[in-house]
């Protein structure tokens, strides 16, 4: 297939988005817009998180703000990046944060689209220096564009999303993202600061022999998926957990496997979000061939109630996120 190998290793993001863009014709060049900006707030959070372990000594190096405060935690720094990007940009009318209570109405009477985003995913490793990522949805408005934002602007099921993407802030910083056309994933070479595609065209491996899941909740856990997590450990499957969300999704992307955020008897809905991270991941991995469930349907179908919802999440390979699904109803 020629064409899925159409771009040359090297392409950088900003090509890549204008190629596809005239190859989609995706509306008015608008959605490529936000992708750039996203793009350009990705590269500003990335120069953040390198000098993240800088931050506490920073006072040795006058790092200290003219006021002399504190530096700001860097998810907060980051929610502020991204929301700026996305305000500055002018396609988004508004956008639903992990990191705030309320939608952010953007008052932009000729924004057409919706983001939904985790800024900064995994944050509570930055002090540990393990890999952090962004996630985002972007959604077209239902309502007319330049009336007023309304909730069903907002609570749209993942299926809806026109764009989702993450960046990996990892040994190297990647942005992988899907427009409902297959998945491509951008490395980020500093030096030039500048995206280069680097993986074309990414396809999840349908069988996986890693399985991803906070064991130390185990006991917690209903039967049907304590089962499973035995037959993975009988299949001598690797155990695989970082404890950051797009860092384990990545890799299980990329080599096979599944991530599991079940419900716990303490979160019973799990505890990672519908709006701002299970649906990004899930309609990344089904454009990449995976699956994602909450255990039992879909995760694309769920139609949201709540701006913050929980879900749990069964996401990765296909025939092993079937598998986990087929324990988790023999034992109901
Ligand atoms: P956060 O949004 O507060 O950063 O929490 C999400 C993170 C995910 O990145 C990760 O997969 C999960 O929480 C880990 O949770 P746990 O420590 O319960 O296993
Ligand atoms: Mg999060």
């Amino acid at each position: 297939n020629t064409s899925s190998l159409a771009y040359p290793v090297g392409t950088t993001l900003d090509r890549f988005i204008k190629l596809k863009q005239e190859e989609f014709q995706f509306a008015s060049g608008e959605l490529s817009q936000l992708l750039r900006d996203i793009a350009l707030a990705a590269k500003i959070v990335n120069r953040e998180t390198n000098r993240a372990g800088l931050a506490n000594i920073g006072g040795a190096f006058g790092q200290t703000n003219v006021q002399g405060e504190e530096q700001q935690k860097l998810d907060v720094i980051a929610n502020i990046r991204f929301t700026r990007a996305l305000t500055k940009g002018g396609e988004v009318c508004a956008i639903v944060s992990e990191e705030d209570d309320e939608v952010i109405d953007l008052q932009n009477g000729s924004g057409k689209y919706v983001v939904a985003i985790d800024p900064l995913d995994g944050s509570s490793n930055i002090d540990v220096n393990i890999s952090i990522g962004t996630i985002f949805s972007i959604y077209r408005r239902v309502t007319p564009i330049g009336s007023p934002i309304q909730p069903e602007d907002i609570m749209q099921p993942g299926n809806q999303q026109v764009a989702a993407g993450y960046v990996l802030y990892g040994s190297s910083t990647m942005l992988v993202y899907t427009t409902g056309h297959g998945v491509n994933g951008f490395t980020y070479e500093p030096s030039l600061g500048e995206f280069f595609l680097s993986h074309q065209n990414m396809v999840a491996p349908s069988d996986g022999n890693i399985y991803s899941v906070n064991e130390g909740s185990y006991y917690q856990f209903e039967a049907g998926l304590q089962e499973y997590i035995e037959h993975c450990k009988a299949k001598f499957y690797s155990a695989r957990y970082i404890g950051s969300l797009v860092a384990d999704f990545h890799r299980n992307l990329l080599k096979g496997g599944i991530y599991i955020y079940p419900a716990t008897q303490k979160s019973p809905n799990g505890k990672l979000r519908l709006l701002y991270e299970a649906n990004a991941l899930s309609f990344i991995a089904e454009q990449a061939g995976g699956k994602a469930t909450d255990g039992h349907g879909r995760i694309l179908d769920i139609q949201p109630t709540a701006l913050h919802q929980r879900t749990p999440l069964f996401i990765g390979s296909k025939n092993m996120v079937d598998e986990a699904g087929n324990f988790l109803k023999k034992n109901a």
